[in-house]
């Protein structure tokens, strides 16, 4: 069982005020706080063996590439990969996608192809696909969603057909909170010899994953999100789809010839990272994974769901208070989007801001579902393993207190 009260102390940034109150940090789904373990990693890194990768015999040379190879390392045990090969560094989530629609996609996608997505998907998930689909005079087709927001299985047995060369989807929502069921889309998609494309940005700093259990051909996340440094992200890809795969970008580090007029390409996962990487990103990130290990990852997943099950039905008596998505605490993770009646979700948020609760507003990058929702924006509240009961209860007073200034004027 975790202890976040004692955990949040190693997060210095959360030991602070905001307005004159103590800060509740629930933005946890557009970034996450970094532990004082995971900040002294990346200072050490640049006072003692900062050097590039790859190319130096000096020693801080050796060190710096040891050190960001067995980031590599954590990364591949952290979600069941094969082998670190699979382990492509990005900047994160966005390039990754990005590069998948790049490299496969224009390799491997036709005239006349389907390309499957569902209404959830943040825009990283959509626009690279939308592109590739103009590109290739392919069809973009949706999946529909139950009322409550999960991925009508249904249709998608219907929509996932010979013609589909590639699903992408989300793993775990960032508006919704739901968690697709990624193996069983998995099978359907191979039955049909397509490629399904997870985009887990919302998951892998959630709950335990295994790229293997599930299947997925290609898996994206940021390290940003799961305690780790900004600027730094992870592409698995299953080995045999990476070797057919063209690189993205081109330069130092993925070459293994180069002629007058031609190249060659170095060996996986290296072919993919031209340029020097961001090096103190990925050890940073190798970091975080050895926190989140030491924490354990069923048990930050136990901690939030017992999080949204004290919290959701609180939310829900509010009156005027409208949640979107599942409305089951046991099938909502710990985003939680929602909107008070006749408040701007703008203004909520900014309201909230005043009382020390730092939550999110806006379309979330996901205009497509704030469309099929019938909304222009919510409010979003996001927890992660460091937040407590106690910031559950801010929230709620904070959500009161604002209904109350809003209404008659006062705080
Ligand atoms: N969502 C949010 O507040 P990047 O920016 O590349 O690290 O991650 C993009 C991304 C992709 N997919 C999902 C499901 C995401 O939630 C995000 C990032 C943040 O919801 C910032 S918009």
């Amino acid at each position: 069982m975790i202890d976040a009260k004692k955990i949040r102390q190693e997060f210095p940034i959360l030991n602070q005020e905001v307005n004159d109150e103590a800060l509740v940090y629930l933005d946890n789904a557009a970034t996450t706080q970094k532990p004082e373990a995971v900040l002294q990693v990346i200072e050490d890194y640049y006072h003692k063996n900062n050097a590039n990768v790859h190319r130096g015999v000096h020693t801080l040379a050796e060190r710096a590439t040891e050190e960001y190879e067995a980031a590599r390392e954590k990364v591949r045990s952290f979600i069941g990969a094969n082998e670190s090969a699979e382990v492509l560094f990005t900047r994160g989530t966005t390039t990754s996608l990005n590069w998948v629609a790049k490299s496969y996609g224009d390799q491997f996608v036709k005239a006349g192809d389907e390309i499957v997505v569902t209404p959830m998907e943040h825009h990283s998930n959509l626009v690279c696909w939308q592109q590739l689909a103009k590109r290739k005079q392919a069809k973009l087709v949706y999946l529909s969603l139950t009322e409550e927001g999960f991925i009508d299985m249904d249709d998608a047995r219907k929509k996932i057909t010979d013609k589909t060369a590639i699903v992408a989807i989300a793993h775990a929502s960032n508006v919704l909170g739901v968690v697709n069921p990624i193996k069983e889309l998995a099978e359907i998609v191979h039955f049909h010899q397509a490629v399904i494309v997870v985009d887990g940005a919302q998951a892998v700093p959630h709950m335990p994953v295994d790229v293997q259990a599930l299947d997925a051909d290609f898996y994206a996340f940021s390290g940003h999100k799961m305690c780790g440094p900004t600027g730094i992200g992870v592409l698995y890809g299953k080995r045999p789809l990476l070797e057919q795969m063209e690189p993205v970008e081109f330069g130092g580090e993925m070459i293994d010839f180069v002629y007058d007029k031609d190249s060659t390409w170095t060996q996986l996962p290296w072919k993919f990272e031209a340029g020097t990487p961001n090096i103190a990103g990925g050890i940073g990130l190798g970091a975080a994974i050895d926190y989140l290990n030491d924490i354990g990852m069923e048990a930050i997943h136990a901690h939030e769901e017992k999080l949204v099950s004290y919290v959701l039905p609180k939310l829900e008596a509010i009156e005027g208070l409208t949640i979107y998505g599942p409305k089951d605490p046991q099938k909502h993770t710990a985003v939680i989007a929602f909107n008070l009646e006749n408040l701007h979700p703008h203004d909520v948020a900014t309201a909230l801001d005043m009382e020390g609760v730092a939550v999110r507003a806006g379309h979330h990058c996901a205009q497509p579902l704030l469309r099929h929702l019938n909304v222009a924006a919510t409010a979003r509240a996001s927890f992660y393993f460091y937040n407590t009961k106690e910031d559950a209860d801010r929230l709620i007073e904070a959500i009161n207190a604002t209904k109350e200034f809003f209404n008659n004027g006062t705080f």
